[in-house]
């Protein structure tokens, strides 16, 4: 990482990076990064199925003919490659071993997102319950809730229609879907929870569109309109007998939401729905919902305080892959939680079981997409460790931590497509043609007119089918068992233990404490893909006391063996930075004392850090530019260095990012570039060195010039003599 630093590695514990094997863990950075690409500093996944996730290439064909939707595939050729493991053995016959959770409340709401269920039905889909029996639709129900499932949560969109009644997609979840969908969970003896999205479609951290009803109207207008809306929706449920226990007034609101962006207009907005729903439900949890806990969530938190917003629950999406580790999202809520007196839940989690495409549009999930998180094995039961984790996590929040949801885990293929069957072309008409008719995949080409930029582009099937819990033929998985399962636990016959898995480097400044960042439990993997968090002693490492890189051995145990001998070795890197010259190189005073911050885009903050709780945040909505200086007076001859960790996008093709070293008595100076290619994409610039003597004064200059709308953060900013 920090390149120049390897000089001087001591030479007991030096290594050479490439034979130190850390390949078999990725860590949290990269797998973070994987969503860089997708463009903002928000989190950036469109979990709706947006462009990355969907296979162009397939979606825009011509499908607009309606008539070939009733074509019946014949499946079993395609289940027979699509349905099985590289093992040959059945998904649907996994058995998962689950870790009780100790002391979890009964009340806990384990939902799963069912949006797009009636879609799926009316396309042809049947699905079965474990003994491979077709069921109906109340069927499904008393399955999710046979299986452990208290909760659904159903998304409710305005208008998903076009002027001649052609739906959006994505399962055209307006209210009177919801109300259908409701009245099963209800008859099932679950509770509902309404997520509205203010949207005619999809609203997540990318986009929140306007309703087309509610185009041109004023803030106050929204309002009210807004609030009727909302009451009329709930009444109608209730109307119909549906339990609802949850409304969200609005879904991912991070950007905005009904096409406001400003916060206090958005919490104008949130303050109207949440009227609504204290009137016609006055017993059900209001939330709002964000999208990453590696956010502000405590500016948020006390935003909604200062704005005075009445609610109950404040909920966040946490997808393992994109969303960093349970442990801060146990704390970020936590947080929000004891300091505003809210619940707090997850509204949606995911975990792929294959990274196989099922109905021929491309996965969010696949081969080199969000697949290189080492955490958990792709699998049936890494989707059930995903499902008993989040929830621990939620559960290790308290009284406050309510709930979690699964996102889509009924959204399968239609028809199951292999592109290496005779039938492949016809499958994937018949998909397109449900697609379009029924909306049961992501977007239909309908949906252009409304959002013409993503889904007028990318419309298509189901980018969740290998995330489901239910294989691509509609047979239940054993992982949605785990909602049931966490109370009591679930042992699989013959699990042996093979060994600990390579934790992520970590990286510590000279004289830190490093036990402060050494992780107190590392994977160890098991048979059948488990993989368990087991406590690891780390050998003395007392004589790291230089820069540089090291790696150091634990002893791992295995909890599940009373064996004498039930331990083995595991090494992790540690990455000791040097000891800065300069004042607050990590920006940890949380101000920007010691730098001269000149120009437009520099602000310290707590979004988006490299290291510690605060780093050099930059963004303005105009062209940004500027320099973050520093003066040093050498006190001793010699080299000097230095180096910066960043991180960001939307600088465009003219960006300058520079850091310089000069030594303004000599009239030397040395300079290392870089470029920002995405968020949480960190490079570290490091400068050639510098001949500096004893009193000589050296300056430290960081230049970022970027296109308007540039983002990113700057992080621990050092110079130091070699
Ligand atoms: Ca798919
Ligand atoms: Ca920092």
């Amino acid at each position: 990482m920090v390149k120049k630093l390897t000089s001087k590695i001591s030479f007991l514990l030096a290594i050479s990076l490439s034979a130190l094997s850390l390949s078999a863990c990725s860590n949290n950075n990269s797998s973070q990064s994987e969503n860089g690409a997708s463009a903002s500093s928000a989190s950036t996944e469109s979990i709706s199925a947006s462009s990355a996730d969907t296979d162009s290439s397939s979606s825009n064909e011509d499908i607009s003919d309606n008539t070939t939707s009733d074509i019946v595939i014949d499946d079993t050729e395609a289940i027979g490659i699509k349905t099985v493991d590289s093992n040959g053995d059945y998904y649907k016959d996994k058995q998962v071993y689950v870790q009780k959770i100790d002391g979890l409340s009964e009340d806990f709401m384990r939902g799963v997102d069912i949006s797009s269920f009636l879609s799926e039905i009316e396309s042809g889909v049947v699905f079965k319950d474990y003994e491979g029996n077709d069921i109906d639709s109340q069927g499904f129900f008393d399955l999710l809730a046979d299986s452990g499932v208290n909760y659904v949560r159903i998304r409710v969109w305005n208008d998903p229609y076009d002027e001649n009644g052609n739906g959006y997609g994505g399962g055209n979840c307006d209210i009177d879907r919801a109300i259908s969908m409701g009245e099963y969970a209800t008859n099932a003896g679950m509770k509902v929870y309404i997520d509205f999205h203010y949207s005619d479609f999809w609203a997540d951290p990318n986009k929140q569109m306007c309703p087309k009803a509610w185009e041109g109207m004023s803030i106050s207008e929204k309002e009210t309109t807004l609030y009727d809306y909302t009451k009329e929706s709930l009444e109608k449920l209730k109307d119909a007998g549906v339990d609802v226990g949850l409304v969200a007034v609005g879904n991912e609101t991070d950007s905005g939401m009904a096409g406001v962006t400003s916060n206090s207009e958005k919490c104008k907005l949130y303050s109207a729905g949440s009227k609504a729903v204290r009137e016609v439900f006055p017993d059900a949890y209001v939330a709002v919902h964000y999208s990453n806990p590696q956010r502000d969530y405590m500016e948020i938190a006390k935003m909604l305080d200062d704005t005075g917003v009445d609610y109950d629950v404040f909920a966040t999406s946490y997808y393992p892959y994109w969303h960093g580790t349970l442990e801060n999202l146990t704390d970020t809520l936590k947080n929000v939680a004891d300091t505003y007196g809210k619940k707090v839940m997850v509204a949606e989690t995911s975990w792929a079981y294959t990274l196989d495409d099922g109905d021929g549009s491309g996965n969010t999930v696949g081969k080199g997409s969000n697949d290189d998180s080492s955490e958990y094995s792709i699998s049936v039961q890494g989707q059930s460790e995903v499902i008993r984790n989040v929830i621990k996590a939620v559960a290790d929040v308290g009284d406050a931590g309510i709930g979690m949801f699964y996102w889509e885990p009924a959204w399968i293929p239609v028809n199951v497509y292999a592109d290496t069957t005779d039938n492949a072309s016809d499958t994937l008409k018949a998909n397109s043609a449900a697609w379009e008719k029924y909306g049961a995949g992501w977007a239909s080409s309908y949906a252009s007119v409304y959002d013409p930029d993503d889904a007028g582009q990318y419309y298509g099937g189901s980018s969740w089918d290998n995330q489901a819990l239910f294989d691509f033929a509609g047979y239940p998985l054993y992982s949605l068992k785990t909602f049931g399962y966490v109370y009591e636990g679930n042992e699989v016959e013959g699990m042996e233990f093979e060994g600990a898995l390579t934790p992520s480097g970590i990286t510590v400044s000279l004289g830190e404490d490093i036990s402060l960042y050494l992780p107190k439990t590392v994977k160890g993997e098991y048979t059948g893909d488990v993989r368990l968090d087991l406590p690891v002693e780390w050998d003395d490492y007392s004589n790291i006391k230089e820069f540089g890189e090291y790696k150091l051995f634990g002893t791992v145990t295995d909890i599940l063996s009373d064996e004498e001998d039930n331990t083995s070795r595991v090494i992790i890197k540690i990455t000791v930075l040097p000891e800065s010259l300069l004042e607050n190189s990590d920006f940890e005073t949380g101000d920007d004392s010691g730098w001269l911050l000149e120009g437009n885009g520099p602000w310290v903050d707590t979004e988006d850090v490299y290291r510690g709780e605060y780093g050099l945040h930059f963004w303005s909505q105009t062209a940004v530019e500027f320099t973050a200086t520093q003066t040093y007076t050498a006190i001793h001859s010699g080299n000097y260095t230095a180096s910066m960790m960043i991180q960001g996008g939307d600088a465009g093709d003219d960006q300058v990012i520079t850091i310089t070293v000069t030594n303004e008595t000599k009239g030397t100076s040395v300079t290392a570039e870089t470029k920002v290619t995405g968020w949480l994409e960190w490079t570290n610039p490091t400068t050639d060195v510098i001949e500096a003597d004893a009193g000589d004064i050296l300056t430290v200059t960081i230049y970022v010039k970027g296109a308007s709308g540039a983002w990113g953060t700057i992080d621990d900013a050092y110079l130091y003599i070699e």
